[in-house]
């Protein structure tokens, strides 16, 4: 299987770090987006548009959740959705407050970093909803050492990337870093970061937006255009 992927996609870094944490890394190839996702035409590859995806035999899979799902099923002596129905809804919940109520407003307000053109309405809309998720998410932790219990599950995988966004990028948006107003979401986000898998996916992430910054990611891409363009060229 071939996961296409980026450093500095959260959602990405999610899947990431299941599969470090499942220990398949040996099953599943990690690949760069084909050039269609750095020409904003990555729905030509697969409809949604978006990464991370999930090559397999039978062809692509998107979503980050489904691509989640479905290496549990693959590989479910070593699945990450806890052991018991209530368990699993537990870690299904934590997830989605992960995915649907952070990382999707967060994404959403990414127009809004530039002071110049940022729009404060759409910010504070975006930045409200964040605020409700964590606020959700503080009374669905608990003390254990994980999100849902006391070993890793994929609850764990979406918080990580989820939370480092809601520390890293929501300040950048002119706010107030919003997590220190939740108490067990902070010792949580203290805890996680010291699981090697948390901190291997983290460092990732920071890598890649170092590589944003400093224009790697705009040279990468770059040379791949001009990889497909001679590619184009030759077979014409
Ligand atoms: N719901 C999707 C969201 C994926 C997503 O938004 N991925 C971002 C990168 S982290 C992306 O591909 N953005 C490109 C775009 O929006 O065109 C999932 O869970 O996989």
């Amino acid at each position: 299987m071939k996961l296409y992927t980026g450093d500095l996609s959260p959602y990405s870094a999610k899947i990431r770090m299941q599969i470090y944490a499942m220990g398949i890394e040996d099953e599943v190839e990690f690949q760069h987006p084909p050039v269609e996702f750095v020409l904003g035409k990555m729905s030509e590859v697969s409809p949604i548009g978006r990464i991370p995806v999930l090559e397999t035999s039978s062809g692509l899979i998107p979503e980050s959740e489904v691509i989640a799902e479905y290496l549990d099923e693959k590989f479910p002596e070593r699945a990450l959705l806890g052991e018991t129905p209530d368990q699993r809804a537990d870690v299904r919940v934590i997830s989605r407050i992960g995915d649907i109520y952070l990382m999707n407003n967060i994404f959403l307000a990414l127009g809004q970093l530039n002071p110049e053109t940022r729009n404060e309405g759409v910010r504070d809309l975006l930045v409200g909803q964040v605020a409700r998720g964590l606020g959700a998410l503080e009374q669905h932790l608990g003390d254990d050492a994980y999100a849902a219990g006391d070993s890793l599950t994929r609850a764990d995988c979406s918080l990580v990337p989820a939370l480092w966004m809601c520390a890293g990028t929501v300040p950048r948006l002119g706010v107030e870093e919003p997590l220190s107003r939740h108490q067990r979401v902070s010792d949580y986000w203290a805890r996680i970061q010291e699981n090697e898998h948390a901190a291997r996916v983290i460092a990732e992430m920071n890598q890649g937006l170092k590589e944003r910054m400093d224009g790697t990611e705009r040279r990468r891409a770059e040379e791949m255009i001009a990889q497909a363009q001679a590619r184009d060229g030759a077979s014409d």
